[in-house]
């Protein structure tokens, strides 16, 4: 049997050193994965991290294609995963960072496992465009979905833009992400499930099985809503989202410069 506590430490280490690892040679099944998972955030809550909510993989097509996984996936952000919106990211501090166009909730109210679109919109506090920085630990960003999933489903770092009223429609607005002044991604958030608010319907769902149901003040990262995209050093990022705003970031230069 796999000694998923080692697991956990090696997928650990990984993230904090910056350093590739090889996928899991070991066969576990997804729960085993998912425990994984929670050793591994258990590591970092024990390093003071705080619990910020959770964020949903493979909830696109997009997504689901570039990287041959077809499930849906989740995983945990913490506080120290959230970088601030036109802040500068440290090229240093990831293996091979890709990002990606999301949509962000943060919840007023907690939500139970079973909810409805309607119960879930009406526990939204707020609405924001939102870059997530994904980073695998796996050598080449290759990796099966118990694999991911072990791995915190690729969580590294996120920016959330400016928050707008819960009342925002964002089944079907188009979202367009630029490096460098060029546009690289431009899709719809109906990419994503058809509509996010499915994506927080399925988080509450999830995270409520998992025995950590979803609190007033959790923010959800619905998922990516087109292909991720490699990250240089010295990039720019900017995505702007129909009726939400914008959300950008650099990533500084291999001396650890912005400019
Ligand atoms: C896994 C994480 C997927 C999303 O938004 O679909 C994800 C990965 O692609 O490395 O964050
Ligand atoms: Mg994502």
């Amino acid at each position: 049997m796999a000694d998923l506590q080692a697991l956990a430490e090696r997928l650990d280490d990984a993230q904090r050193l910056a350093r590739a690892t090889p996928q899991l040679e070991d066969r576990i099944s997804i729960a085993e994965a998912y425990e994984v998972q929670r050793s591994l955030l258990q590591r970092r809550y024990a390093r003071g991290e705080r619990r910020l909510g959770i964020k949903m993989g493979f909830t696109s097509r997009a997504k689901m294609v570039q990287m041959g996984v077809s499930e849906m996936i989740w995983g945990r952000l913490t506080d120290g995963m959230l970088i601030e919106d036109g802040g500068v990211v440290d090229f240093c501090r990831y293996v091979h960072p890709r990002v990606e166009p999301e949509i962000a909730f943060i919840l007023k109210r907690d939500l139970p496992g079973t909810v409805t679109p309607a119960g879930a919109a009406a526990a939204i506090e707020a609405i924001a465009p939102a870059l997530e920085i994904i980073d695998s630990r796996y050598k080449d960003f290759k990796f099966s979905v118990t694999d991911v999933v072990a791995d915190n489903s690729s969580s590294s770092s996120f920016v959330v833009g400016p928050w707008s009223a819960p009342s925002t429609n964002v089944s079907n607005v188009g979202m367009i992400m630029s490096l460098n002044g060029q546009f690289k991604q431009i899709g719809s958030s109906a990419a994503i499930l058809g509509n996010p608010l499915r994506s927080l319907v399925a988080a509450a769902r999830l995270a409520a099985q998992a025995g950590e149901p979803l609190l007033a003040g959790d923010v959800v990262l619905a998922g990516g809503a087109t292909a991720a995209e490699a990250l240089a050093p010295g990039d720019h990022v900017r995505l702007e989202v129909q009726g939400l705003g914008i959300a950008e970031f650099t990533v500084s230069r291999a001396d650890g410069t912005s400019t």
